[in-house]
């Protein structure tokens, strides 16, 4: 069993592997350590990862980037409507109001989630991984945001699902980082804890986090983010320069013209990194519209006043990871830098001075997150053994439960799980109740969370049960955090006459309750705990804890998720009928493109052949014949023959052979009487 770890980026897409000896990053076809994650849909077949980026030109339309910016979230919100904005493709609203992409592809008009994208692009990179390591990969550990919604969790886990993989857990890509730079730390041991920040800036998004290192042990004290703010904004302030000046200049209006806003960006791309190395930098765009080629130059300094705005923006949430960390800058041990957006050298000037050091670049920027994941995975794997050490992650947003309406309370808040709390977390909620009820999951602070996302999380129905009495009975939710940040709940039990009311001991933190006698109160493990915690084994812990009221008769109640939004099951299923279809005709497609490759290809050997080596083997009736041959399959390959079946490319191939064979074994037979003749002569 492979162990593998992903890191899915806006632009680009890494794959790591634990091997014996160490950490690997494979290589995909291109021979690159990076994917681009693009999904393009051609006229025959869909083009993945490079491919994708390579074919995104020809078929604007229906190219599909950045589609991590758009999993998981509602068409309506505003901020998707910006995105959508930049997104050539066509899209609507769908059913659960999430966002339905449509794409013309193989004649069709096909609509497709982005959920469904997102599995083709995972489906890409474990097949990228399938030939780099020759065996089937299933278990693995995916990057995600910090910020990452329950909605968007879950439909990356939908999406591996649909993909044939199984996440042993979704993990912060902060989180996978600290983990890369802590698990060689073997001298953080004795004078206390030791403080490093992590500074993540990508394509789109900045994530900062304040982790605690001790030895064998680490802990994530912080999250914090700007979820719109990464080197794509940095193109944009470029772009926008440029379409400007290019319009007084030219009069032209790239805004208004797909292919031409395109090129712009990708050539503003290209400008922001060589302002990276150099002070000044040229953009030519030949014929970038209306036949008109443009010319323009711009210097760093220049680029750097343009870009102030989001330069300070960057000074956000690095003084918010140090608040919530509760840390003074002072008290870092060191502030470590990555992701590529974080090339621009007016970034680490404002880092310098907002953590009044200069940030370190101890890691590979663009690698770091895949190789803590494929860590991790080696730590939950049961095949891999790892030297102990325990990563304790933290939740990024507080989180509230209602029942019928009512907030359940501890003590004065209706905060369970404050930010900041640990994942894996359990609780366990003491409630009174005669019949079915709904448990309800929720933001408990819109502050912390980013615009546009909704504060209601899911929505569990408990019940039915039956009560012996009309009197209400003692009910007992067990509500958990799991290893990938979602809320569930594990289990609810009704527990039986004769027992009182109160807290065992094993439940500490004991809550006051405000409406009926409803109290919530802390139970089971809390942690990672030699980083192979599951959700298995925290159910057992919990069994555990549960056996020690044993007068009590407990009934299990059964418990229903209603998700608001998202895929049910059956969809699940469908997608992933669907995914194997697709991959199914891309295969088809790759066969049938390389059938006829073979059949040209032939055509030109054999006419080589013919006047060279096969020459004296023929009489010249059969190379007229052939040679006839020959000129019509080509003729065909141009004409009719250019958008056939596998099956045809096959069969014309045969027809040749038929011909060519007879005279081929000719030659082979007469080279080897002659290599016979030269053995015999040479003892
Ligand atoms: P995200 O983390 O937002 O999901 P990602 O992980 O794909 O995205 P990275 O690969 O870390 O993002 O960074 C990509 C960004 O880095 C792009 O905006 C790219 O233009 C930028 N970038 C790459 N090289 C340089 C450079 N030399 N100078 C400036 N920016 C660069
Ligand atoms: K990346
Ligand atoms: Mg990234």
């Amino acid at each position: 069993m492979s162990v593998v770890g992903f890191d899915i980026g806006n632009e680009n897409c890494v794959i790591a592997v634990v091997k014996q000896r160490g950490i690997d990053v494979l290589l995909n076809d291109e021979s690159n350590r990076e994917t681009p994650a693009v999904v393009c849909f051609g006229e025959k077949q869909r083009f993945l990862g490079s491919a994708g980026a390579a074919s995104a030109m020809m078929h604007p339309k229906s190219t599909v980037s950045q589609v991590k910016r758009l999993i998981g979230r509602k068409f309506a919100d505003p901020d998707v409507q910006k995105e959508l904005k930049m997104l050539p493709v066509e899209t609507c609203e769908g059913p659960d109001g999430g966002i339905l992409i449509r794409i013309q592809y193989a004649g069709e008009k096909h609509t497709f989630s982005p959920t469904q994208v997102m599995a083709m692009l995972f489906a890409h990179l474990k097949d990228i991984a399938e030939k780099n390591l020759e065996i089937p990969v299933s278990d693995c550990v995916i990057g995600i945001p910090s910020y990452f919604t329950d909605l968007q969790r879950q439909a990356y886990l939908n999406a591996a699902t649909i993909a044939g993989l199984k996440p042993l857990r979704l993990m912060h890509d902060c989180t996978a980082t600290a983990l890369s730079y802590g698990i060689y730390k073997t001298d953080f041991s004795r004078r206390g804890p030791t403080y490093v920040a992590f500074v993540d800036i990508g394509h789109c998004d900045t994530q900062v986090c304040v982790a605690s290192f001790e030895a064998g042990h680490m802990k994530i004290l912080s999250h914090a983010f700007d979820r719109s703010l990464g080197g794509r904004e940095f193109d944009e302030v470029l772009f926008s320069h440029f379409a400007a000046q290019f319009k007084d200049q030219y009069n032209i209006d790239v805004y208004s013209n797909v292919k031409a806003s395109i090129r712009l960006r990708a050539a503003c791309e290209k400008l922001k990194k060589v302002l990276s190395a150099n002070a000044e930098a040229p953009l030519n765009i030949e014929c970038l519209m209306d036949e008109k080629d443009v010319k323009g130059h711009i210097k760093r300094d220049e680029f750097e006043i343009l870009a102030s705005g989001l330069l300070e923006r960057i000074s956000i949430p690095c003084k918010k990871a140090l608040a919530d960390a509760a840390l003074p800058a002072e008290r870092l041990h060191s502030v470590e830098l990555v992701g590529s957006g974080s090339r621009i050298p007016a970034i680490t000037k404002l880092l310098t001075s907002i953590f009044r050091r200069e940030p370190r670049r101890s890691l590979n920027a663009s690698e770091c997150v895949a190789r803590g994941c494929a860590l991790q995975c080696a730590m939950l794997s049961p095949v891999f053994r790892v030297r102990e050490y325990e990563v304790q992650d933290s939740i990024p947003f507080s989180i509230g439960f209602s029942s019928d309406g009512d907030p359940i309370r501890a003590g004065s808040s209706v905060v369970l799980f404050p930010k900041g709390h640990p994942i894996p977390s359990v609780k366990v909620l003491t409630l009174q109740r005669s019949s079915s009820f709904q448990l309800e999951a929720f933001y408990a602070n819109p502050d912390e969370l980013p615009s546009g996302v909704s504060s209601k999380i899911s929505c569990f129905m408990v019940g039915p049960f039956k009560d012996s009495h009309s009197e209400k009975s003692r009910v007992k939710v067990r509500v958990q955090i799991n290893l990938h940040g979602i809320v569930t709940v594990d289990s609810a039990m009704m527990i039986g006459d004769g027992v009182d009311g109160s807290v065992s001991n094993d439940d500490t933190q004991a809550c006051g309750d405000k409406m009926d006698s409803e109290s919530a109160s802390f139970a089971g493990q809390n942690g990672v705990e030699d980083g192979t915690y599951s959700h298995s084994q925290s159910s057992h812990s919990s069994d555990h804890h549960i056996q020690k009221h044993k007068a009590t008769k407990k009934h299990e109640i059964p418990v229903h998720l209603n998700m608001f939004g998202g895929m049910t099951e059956a969809e699940v299923v469908e997608a992933r009928e669907k995914e194997f279809q697709l991959a199914q005709q891309d295969k088809i497609a790759e066969q049938t493109k390389e059938k006829k490759n073979a059949l040209e290809s032939y055509v030109y050997e054999t006419r080589n052949k013919l006047l060279n080596m096969y020459r004296s083997f023929a009489s010249d009736r059969e190379r007229e014949g052939i040679s006839r041959n020959l000129q019509q399959t080509e003729d065909w390959l141009y004409d009719e023959g250019d958008d056939e079946t596998e099956n045809a490319y096959i069969l014309k191939l045969e027809d040749l052979h038929k011909l060519v064979d007879p005279i081929e074994s000719r030659y082979k037979d007469e080279e080897a009487r002659a290599q016979a003749t030269r053995d015999l002569l040479n003892c």
